[in-house]
């Protein structure tokens, strides 16, 4: 059974914002699938198991951007 959680994340502003994101949450253990609408900065993401809100913000913030809280 996955888990799907959606995130608000701040300062994208083109795609190539949204692939740095997607790249970032794809590597979290058990995700399977990520989703960024660049508009709304609204991200689903599909997993195994829920995730750490932590890892999800460190991830985001690798990528360079900030998880709306
Ligand atoms: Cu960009």
């Amino acid at each position: 059974m996955s888990t799907t959680s959606t995130y608000t994340v701040n300062g994208m502003s083109c795609g190539h914002c949204v692939a740095a994101v997607t790249e970032e949450l794809s590597k979290l253990d058990g995700v399977s699938h990520v989703d960024v609408d660049l508009g709304s900065g609204r991200v689903t993401v599909e997993s195994d198991s829920p995730l750490d809100d932590d890892e999800v913000a460190a991830a985001v913030d690798e990528a360079g951007y900030t998880l709306s809280s």
